[in-house]
């Protein structure tokens, strides 16, 4: 059943890299620009595709179609996740409901926000396109005064992207995500569409090859292929069983839903990423240049990870080995460990990322590698900022952890504070005297102003009991006691 009751936008940034690089340098709003990685051109502002210039096309052919292409260079990806985060954060502001898919597209469900206009004025009008039949009959379930709003609510989501941050977007409008993504790519640049539910076959059919149909991936082509399904038409046609021969049933009932635009798969809250890893594509057949080019991804990685700022436990390198049987591709390996490293050590990290290199390259042969990759996966989250003696002790492990310089061993950060402390304590002349009754190593290992509390504790006790020597009350419950019942 085909469920009308939601609105999601999908937003998709125009020419998403060239936009960054023009928003750094207006002047480059009025040239022909192509953003440049390794050999191609992989995104153009829409000025240089009035060329005929298309994303993933080669330099050499680019330059022949447009000599005055201006190209800048792609290849770090830092300003582009930092534009991207702003959009989401800036999207968030109007739904929780917001999902990232890639860097620049985002759906957003406004569900709740569309209701609570439509309690404030009745009537909607419609801003940018419509898909199809602007009168086609009207369903009873509202939707078209739904989608009417949330054509208000894209456009106020777009001016602001536009005001905030510089960017032009496009926008779809619909009742689940299939259709607001693809809807959303009929009129460009900096434009919207919204589709009512009674188009959206209409809108399938249009996309004609079933490897337009988002999340119909190219292994699920091609095994359509094999039975003789390459139309969306055709997929309309064909019957379960036929599907149920190559696909479980579950997968055959989702294509051919997908293929109809039904798609009841709710806006996934975009959480942190389970992990943060960056690769390029290379020649290196020497030690010397897979460790430089560790260092290279290594330095632009833990810029990433430490604007996250959770803890990486993990690390995993991807190689893919030159294959002349596909020179072009062939399978990644991937290998991983458990690593306690402070992220400023990153001789340690590379050490690492070397032995798991020669995990998967035979150390006593020659090698080629066509791809080198780096990521962190199964991160720990910093500790909160709360002002308990707990958490004042993982603070500052955890502070040194981010913190300490290369000469650090890779230990467990509470061990390392406790080295710190003690050669603190000892070595400082403001040492504080351990309370008898107290396990002098457990008292070494605290932190001064623990220690100054404990002794403060401990003289404030003696008075009392100098006072009352004969008295049987309790003992309150302070440091100083705590650490005496643990001693006896
Ligand atoms: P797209 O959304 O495909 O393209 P775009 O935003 O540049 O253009 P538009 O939406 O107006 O059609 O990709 C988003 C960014 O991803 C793009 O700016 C550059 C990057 N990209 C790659 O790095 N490699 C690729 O192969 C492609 C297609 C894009
Ligand atoms: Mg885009």
């Amino acid at each position: 059943m085909d469920d009308h009751s939601r609105v999601i936008i999908h937003f998709d940034i125009d020419c998403f890299y060239a936009q960054v690089e023009m928003v750094k340098n207006p002047k480059l709003r009025s040239v022909p620009l192509g953003i440049q990685q390794k050999t191609v051109v992989v995104t153009s502002n829409y000025l240089a595709r009035e060329y005929g210039i298309k994303k993933c096309m080669r330099i050499s052919e680019a330059k022949e179609l447009c000599p005055n292409l201006v190209l800048v260079k792609g290849e770090d990806l830092y300003d582009y996740r930092q534009t991207s985060n702003k959009v989401f954060e800036l999207l968030q502001s109007y739904s929780p409901f917001v999902e990232k898919l890639g860097m620049d597209e985002n759906f957003v469900d406004v569900t709740e926000l569309v209701k609570e206009r439509l309690q404030q004025a009745q009537k909607a009008d419609l801003v940018g396109f419509v898909f199809g039949d602007v009168n086609s009959t009207e369903c009873v379930c509202g939707c078209q005064e739904r989608l009417l709003k949330g054509s208000e609510i894209a456009q106020e989501i777009r001016d602001k992207v536009y005001t905030n941050l510089g960017l032009t977007t496009c926008a779809g409008i619909a009742h689940n995500k299939i259709l607001a993504k693809i809807v959303g790519s009929e009129n460009k640049p900096n434009k919207q569409t919204v589709l009512f539910p009674n188009d959206a076959l209409e809108l399938m059919l249009s996309l004609r090859s079933v490897r337009r149909i988002p999340w119909i991936g190219n292994a699920a082509a091609d095994v359509l292929e094999r039975i003789s399904i390459t139309t969306v038409e055709e997929l309309h046609n064909c019957d379960l069983e036929q599907l149920g021969r190559v696909f479980d049933r579950d997968k055959a009932k989702n294509l051919k839903d997908l293929s109809f635009g039904i798609d009841n798969t709710p806006v996934k809250t975009t959480g942190k990423p389970l992990s943060i890893g960056l690769e390029d594509a290379c020649k290196l057949t020497e030690e010397k240049a897979v460790q430089t080019k560790f260092h290279e991804l290594l330095k632009r990685l833990l810029i990433l990870v430490k604007e996250d700022g959770r803890i990486p436990k993990v690390i995993r390198i991807t190689v893919r080995k030159f294959n002349p049987l596909h020179p072009m591709g062939g399978l990644r390996e991937t290998r991983q460990c458990h690593i306690n490293i402070p992220l400023t050590n990153e001789e340690k990290f590379i050490q690492t990322a070397m032995n798991l290199f020669w995990k998967i390259i035979n150390r006593n042969g020659s090698f080629k590698v066509t791809v080198l990759g780096l990521s962190f996966t199964k991160f720990a989250d910093k500790p909160s900022e709360k002002n308990t003696l707990n958490t004042f002790l993982m603070k500052t492990s955890q502070k040194e952890y981010f913190e300490s310089d290369a000469s650090c061993s890779n230990q467990e950060p509470v061990l390392k504070r406790g080295k710190f402390l003690q050669d603190n304590v000892e070595n400082s002349e403001n040492a504080i005297e351990c309370p008898p009754g107290v396990d002098k190593t457990v008292f070494k290992e605290l932190p001064l102003e623990v220690q100054q509390e404990i002794w403060s504790d401990y003289t404030r006790n003696k008075q009392l009991m100098d006072k009352n020597s004969k008295s049987k009350l309790s003992k309150p419950n302070t440091l100083f006691n705590f650490l005496q019942r643990q001693k006896h």
